[in-house]
């Protein structure tokens, strides 16, 4: 009986989602009721692929870039389910991140508190060349940083600004041991190594604007980031990188544009050459030259941004100096490998020999290998040099050319079993072909000019070549239009077969440009589900109900609350006057998975508190009215949710009202 209503169940649901596919997919469409037919059934096989029962988890954790989000966000694949968004460079009213004492020094840059940024490349931190779950990092584009993320807590642990660079979108790339993660500039400015300012003109292009290559250190055991050394290179536009695996691990690959050296109308100045540049840096020597004391120190300012773990607080720090490479005094350091113009994506196959370069522009994809790369350095088979660069013969790199792949190719991953995949721009279209011979040997649709893609571990020595996920620049027809800004849109494929398989179209948050995708073992068991209370060394953290207080200095007033099911401590508080500066240090009490906390209140100009149970939270708040205030736990947390409010009394200014807190029984200090 049981095994029938199953089948039945599944059976009906199945008809379920494929007759609204098919709805969907022949809306404005004319369409015989025998395509609808096939449709359906085509549907419905789709359907099993990416349907994850109630209660069921999904097999892969996403992690997509949220792009002028700031943020990032975490799906679950195959379903395409909305796990989580993570703010990093943005401030998210959501949960304070931004707003609230603690968090708001993550934001700090050079040039004051950035509350925002252009996201564009998560990166999974990696063990012997796999990913492992540990951390994730990203990339500011706009105000050169990069992030990383703890992924036991979800939680943006640590922010380091990158000087010397102008367009931080060649970034974040990890080495295969996470030994360096690895940034390099879009933008070329002027960069003069002493540190001075010099007046240049933008007609000095060519003379004074210099590119940088920045190797950020990670720390095996704890992942913190230090800026070791940068390399100073030619004032080209670094668009992406990847790094190499097996016999090319000791490399960094990197693709460039405007190596014409335009500064103005790039899109006509920097498209002029045939051929623009593959930048290869063996890191692994640039990291000897630095111990061995090859560096320039070159003053600088920027700022280093980490979280406590144990406090909950997020510090500055501001850094004065750093080591400066150049490559003309460094040899075997760098080279470069000539490559169809304007080219975008660089993606290293999993055994390292093949060096990818999508052109934008190209109507063939390069395909270099690392073998011949070492083989041409050592012939000296160079064609001239970039400031004491060498630049390697094409035809003596070269493994290959994929001929007619399509328009606008992008970005390239792999599945592991001998293929790759290719997003299309211009043609929309992932276009599947082998290594072995280039040969073209599939093409799907999507839907539409998809940017980058992702197949889990695609990056790494061993795909899991199960999933493609497209992520689409444009979205137009494809879901239930919503105004003139429709959501970005992300397509789940199929790739364990012969043929690619469209099944699932997902909503996406921002613009997702790049993301990572990993099983979901290797992050979920190590999941925290709260904050030890005992643990919580916050300065301010109030433990106990019978400690929280309400103390004034001078025009500060500190309120020591704690949030426990249903009740906040203190909840009538008086004593404030208008034009004081309140800081409320509000400790969650609880030791329960899933029991935040939140804490708002009437007026302020700030955002809301949400506190993780066992942590310490502080929101700032300067009463602008005289009158009573109430405030309220904001995250529905229990049946008496509701009832979990509290009043301050405000008065005016220059009224000398005495600090007196209660909750309840408990009566006001003396
Ligand atoms: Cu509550």
């Amino acid at each position: 009986m049981e095994t029938l209503y199953k089948k039945v169940n599944k059976a009906a649901l199945l008809l379920a989602v494929a007759a609204g596919a098919a709805l969907q997919s022949c809306s404005g469409i004319e369409s015989s009721q025998a395509n609808t037919a096939v449709a359906s059934q085509a549907d419905a096989d789709a359907a099993t692929k990416v349907y994850v029962a109630p209660g069921k988890h999904d097999e892969l954790y996403s992690f997509m870039s949220g792009g002028f989000s700031g943020q990032v966000s975490v799906y679950g694949i195959p379903s395409g389910r909305q796990l989580k968004v993570i703010p990093v460079f943005s401030q998210n009213p959501e949960n304070g991140y931004g707003y609230t004492e603690e968090s708001k020094a993550m934001l700090n840059t050079s040039f004051g508190f950035v509350p925002w940024d252009d996201l564009h490349h998560p990166k999974l931190s990696r063990t012997d060349g796999m990913t492992d779950g540990r951390w994730l990092f990203v990339n500011a584009n706009n105000t050169p940083r990069v992030a990383r993320l703890d992924l036991k807590t979800f939680e943006t642990a640590e922010i380091m600004e990158i000087p010397n660079s102008a367009g931080n979108h060649c970034s974040p790339y990890p080495t295969n041991d996470n030994e360096y993660v690895i940034a390099g500039t879009r933008f070329s400015v002027p960069i003069n190594v002493e540190g001075k300012y010099e007046d240049v003109n933008f007609s000095e292009y060519k003379d004074k604007f210099k590119g940088s290559i920045s190797f950020v250190k990670v720390d095996k055991k704890t992942g913190d980031m230090d800026l070791d050394f940068q390399v100073l290179v030619p004032g080209f536009d670094y668009d992406l990188a990847n790094g190499g695996k097996g016999p090319s691990s000791d490399w960094v690959f990197f693709t460039t544009y405007n190596t014409e050296q335009a500064s103005t109308l790039k899109e006509i100045g920097a498209s002029q050459n045939d051929k623009d540049f593959l930048a290869a840096i063996n890191w692994k020597l640039a990291a000897k030259y630095a111990r061995e004391g090859k560096t320039h120190e070159m003053p600088a300012y920027y700022y280093h941004n980490k979280l406590d773990e144990k406090t909950h607080i997020a510090t500055s720090e501001i850094k004065k100096k750093v080591r400066i490479l150049l490559p003309e005094e460094c040899p075997g350091l760098m080279y470069l490998i000539p490559v169809p113009k304007s080219p975008h994506g660089i993606d290293v196959d999993p055994s390292g020999e093949f060096m990818i370069v999508s052109g934008k522009l190209a109507s063939i994809i390069p395909v270099h290998s690392f073998s011949n790369m070492l083989k041409t350095i050592e012939k000296k088979d160079f064609i001239g040099d970039v400031g004491g660069i060498p630049i390697l013969r094409y035809e003596s790199v070269l493994a290959g050319e994929v001929k007619e792949p399509g328009l606008g190719p992008l970005h390239t991953e792999f599945d592991g079993k001998g293929n790759a995949y290719t997003s299309m721009f211009v043609s929309s279209e992932v276009v599947k072909w082998k290594l072995k011979d280039f040969k073209v040997v599939d093409r799907i649709p999507v839907y539409y000019s998809v940017g980058h893609l992702v197949i889990p571990g695609g990056d790494t020595k061993k795909p899991y070549g199960k999933y493609l996920i497209a992520m689409n620049k444009i979205t137009k027809d494809r879901y239930l239009p919503t105004g003139p800004e429709l959501a970005h849109s992300a397509q789940l494929i199929d790739i364990s077969g012969e043929k690619m398989k469209l099944l699932l179209d997902f909503p996406t948050i921002g613009e997702p440009h790049y993301a990572q995708a990993i099983e979901a073992g290797k992050i979920a068991p190590n999941s925290v589900k709260f904050y030890s209370l005992e643990e919580n060394s916050h300065p301010q953290a109030t433990k106990k109900e019978s400690d929280t207080r309400v103390e004034r200095k001078g025009n500060q007033v500190h309120v020591y609350m704690t949030a426990i099911r249903s009740h906040l401590t203190p909840d009538n508080i008086e004593g404030v006057n208008v034009g004081d500066e309140v800081y409320f240090h509000v400790t969650n009490l609880e030791q329960d998975w899933d029991v935040p906390h939140g804490f708002a209140i009437m007026g302020n100009n700030n955002a809301e508190l949400l506190i993780m149970p066992g942590a310490t939270q502080t929101l700032k708040w300067v009463p602008q009215k005289a009158g009573i205030v109430p405030m309220y736990c904001t995250d529905f947390c229990s049946a008496l949710h509701q009832e979990m409010q509290g009043y301050i009394k405000v008065s005016p200014k220059g009224v000398k009202t005495p600090v007196a807190f209660s909750t309840g029984g408990k009566k006001p200090a003396a």
